[in-house]
């Protein structure tokens, strides 16, 4: 079992027939506001992405464009690396399928697992979905007219002798976990599809494939034999854990994936971790607990796809970054992403409403209000040290209430809401107008810092997605410090931190350029 503080937040390792795009950002991008927000509530984080390279469509790929499945790989996956740190991404490892300590971990499981007959060599004929990389039972496939459930293109048939998974033995034991773990998936609505799905029957599933050439991780002993590709990929959960020198970071508290990938992680992989205990004596590996699926960003109200060209790539989301600025990216990810079971439509005209409101008009304009009054009144110092009357126990019902999303992405928006209600309790005290008479001076030092305290406490809400302008908000307020706390992983407390009075009396407020300028059109 981990330890309690520990916290383990994967995302999909990603294919590297191609460069990132959208999909790939975003779940990199909610995986790392909840891993800092984490840090910051003082849990000791471990963040995982990387890249699954041994697939078909990587050596296709690369030969089309006449390169070497190695320098493509390496192409992409340097440019996945590149994307993430771009992006702003923390993880604390990048792994890379094609690495020797990935290779040699699978290589040891699937020998475990055939020593135990969880796996063993027979024979399959079936639907192949060679886009996804899997086989399509009978039926699902009949009701997609033979044509892939997730990109159209047709499937193909497949005969070959194989190595199975015995997964027709998980059917109980898959039942019973999600029975006893109500958060195993999540959200809900996919936790039912998965039982769903479990009760119809769980068959055997081939693992290996033979003649695909010589790309990949070949079977322990049976060197004919390639390991199937998600067989490989899943197992990178575990290979980057180094179970030595992470183990208490095990079990992982989240895998962050999109509904596609679904059944793998829900169904197999779970079962492929009891049969990796049972191989190797119980809770060697221990199941997660959460896969957490999302749903899919479409664009401009279509699915996204090269040939329709409304695909958001890389150039476009750099696009974003340079007028808006990398956090307005986060932000948007955050507050409208498809992070339930709805898919989200990604729109221009979306983004800069969102922008606008949310941004310039509510988190930026606040702050600016506030420092150009108090620079304005009381020459730029917060004087006077006040408690919360009038605005603390608004910002602790907002507090209080619970995000719709069990990641905790959701206290992003708890931000916003704090920030509004300042907004509203200078529209209610109106220290513009109390201003004009000097006898009011000390009622207006009170409702300033009100402001600014309250501020920084939204800051603390809204830094996970926000992180360079919060940074920017704490650096014109004195509390840089805070930037060490959060490099310091697992020393910050949110409590200590948001509780009321934070600022000191006679902390000063700098003046600076716009936190986030209006943005319009022309
Ligand atoms: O499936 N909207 O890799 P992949 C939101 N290698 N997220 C999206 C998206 C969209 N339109 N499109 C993709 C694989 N994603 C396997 C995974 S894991 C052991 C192996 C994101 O490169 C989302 O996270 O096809 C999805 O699950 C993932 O990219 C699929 O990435």
């Amino acid at each position: 079992m981990n330890s309690d503080d520990s916290f383990y937040i994967s995302t999909p390792i990603f294919y590297v027939n191609d460069r990132p795009h959208i999909g790939h950002i975003y779940t990199a991008t909610i995986a790392d506001i909840v891993a800092r927000r984490q840090r910051m509530i003082g849990r000791e984080v471990f963040f995982l992405t990387g890249t699954d390279e041994h697939a078909a469509k990587v050596v296709d790929a690369a030969s089309d464009r006449g390169l070497s499945t190695r320098a493509w790989a390496d192409q992409n996956a340097g440019a996945f690396r590149k994307a993430f740190q771009d992006f702003g991404i923390s993880n604390d490892d990048f792994i890379r399928t094609s690495e020797q300590r990935h290779i040699e971990f699978v290589e040891k499981v699937v020998s475990d697992l055939e020593a135990t007959g969880d796996v063993y060599l027979g024979q399959y004929e079936g639907w192949y979905d060679v886009s996804q990389e899997e086989y399509v039972p009978e039926s699902r496939a009949k009701e997609h007219e033979f044509c892939s459930p997730v990109t159209r293109k047709p499937l193909v048939r497949r005969a070959e002798e194989n190595y199975f998974f015995r997964l027709s033995e998980y059917s109980k034991p898959m039942l019973e976990l999600l029975e006893r773990n109500p958060d195993f998936v999540k959200p809900e609505a996919r936790k039912n599809e998965v039982i769903g799905r479990i009760k119809e029957g769980l068959a055997d599933v081939p693992i290996s494939r033979t003649g695909g050439g010589d790309w990949g991780v070949s079977f322990p002993g049976n060197p004919k034999h390639m390991i199937y590709v998600w067989i490989d990929a899943l197992l990178n959960y575990a290979s980057a854990i180094d179970l030595d020198r992470r183990r208490h970071y095990w079990p992982a508290t989240v895998h962050l994936i999109a509904k596609d990938i679904l059944w793998f992680h829900a169904v197999i992989w779970p079962s492929l971790l009891m049969a990796i205990s049972k191989a190797r004596g119980n809770e060697w590996l221990s199941v997660p607990n959460t896969v957490y699926a999302h749903s899919f960003w479409i664009s401009e109200g279509q699915k996204m796809s090269k040939s329709l060209g409304n695909f958001i790539d890389l150039e476009q989301l750099h696009g974003y970054k340079e007028r808006f600025g990398l956090d307005a990216l986060r932000f948007f990810f955050a507050t409208q992403g498809p992070l339930d079971t709805m898919d989200g439509d990604f729109s221009r005209s979306r983004f800069i409403e969102v922008y606008n409101s949310d941004l310039a008009n509510t988190v930026g304009n606040s702050w600016n209000r506030i420092v150009n009054m108090t620079r304005r009144y009381c020459a730029g110092r917060l004087n006077r040290k006040v408690d919360g009357e009038g605005l603390g126990a608004e910002l602790e019902r907002i507090a209080s209430k619970k995000p719709q999303d069990s990641l905790g992405v959701g206290y992003v928006s708890h931000g916003v809401e704090m920030i509004k209600a300042i907004d509203s309790y200078i529209q209610e005290t109106q220290p513009f107008k109390l201003a004009k008479d000097a006898s009011n001076s000390s009622q207006v030092e009170e409702i300033l810092y009100r402001c600014a305290e309250a501020y920084r406490i939204a800051s603390l809400y809204l830094w996970p997605a926000l992180t360079e302008k919060m940074t920017e908000v704490w650096y014109r307020s004195g509390l840089l410090s805070y930037t060490e706390v959060l490099k310091n992983r697992g020393s910050g407390d949110l409590e200590q931190w948001t509780a009321w009075g934070g600022l000191s009396e006679g902390t000063e407020l700098l003046e600076g350029p716009a936190l986030f300028p209006r943005y319009s059109e022309e």
